[in-house]
């Protein structure tokens, strides 16, 4: 199998979210770097491969294709044709369960774990300074949105039932961000979401890229 290439930033969030997909599959991949500390991400080269100008981007045997996510369930379709980590779309409520969970992640995590991260690391990396009133907001927001996920993950496993999914891995790259770079106890002082990072966490693929794709 010739490696798919990700043209992406290996520290970026989005990009290691893609490189713990191929890892889980074990599906080789070339990286070639958009160094988005250059703004690179905005030359005609890669505007042309992602038109909203932010990595990542795959070429996969003549697919060009952008968003990370989509990216991900790309690539268990084609290389994890018996892989779990997406339900067979057969299996309906198994399927709905699913789309809840990507949905739960993409709206409710996501937007405050990338706000939470640019202010408490990426603005002070960068030499900026924190909006401390944003930061307060962002997180009263997170705080009660993990409360759900508290509730949610004290009946089950897994945030979809109890199968782990890319549903849950899609969390990890801002959960390691919050609770190991940012120092934040928002996910290791709820005991179920404690529990299912720790789960997550721990697979081989996430530990093979959390620092760098
Ligand atoms: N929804 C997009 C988001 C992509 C995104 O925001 N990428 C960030 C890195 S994680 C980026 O390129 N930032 C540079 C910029 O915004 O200029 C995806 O999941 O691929």
């Amino acid at each position: 199998m010739s490696p798919i290439k990700i043209y992406g930033f290996r520290f970026s969030s989005c990009t290691r979210r893609v490189a713990l997909i191929c890892k889980e599959l074990q599906v080789p991949y070339e990286l070639i770097t958009v160094d988005i500390s250059k703004g690179e991400q905005r030359t005609p080269a890669h505007l042309a491969r992602q038109p909203f100008g932010v990595v990542p981007a795959i070429e996969d045997d003549g697919l060009e294709l952008f968003e990370s996510r989509a990216i991900c369930r790309y690539l268990v379709a084609k290389y994890g044709p018996t892989s779990t980590l997406v339900p067979d779309h057969k299996d309906i409520i198994a399927t709905a369960k699913f789309e809840q969970a990507a949905s739960i992640e993409n709206n409710n995590f996501d937007p405050m774990g990338g706000q939470i991260m640019l202010e408490l690391v990426m603005k002070p990396a960068r030499g900026g300074q924190t909006d401390q009133e944003h930061l307060k907001s962002v997180l009263a927001t997170m705080n009660s949105k993990l409360d759900a996920y508290e509730t949610i993950l004290s009946k089950q496993k897994y945030l979809a039932g109890d199968t782990v999914t890319i549903a849950d891995l899609f969390h990890l790259p801002w959960a390691y961000g919050l609770t190991e770079k940012a120092n934040l106890d928002l996910i290791t002082s709820r005991p179920s979401v404690a529990r299912w990072y720790q789960d997550i966490s721990a697979r081989p693929a996430w530990q093979a890229v959390k620092d760098g794709a």
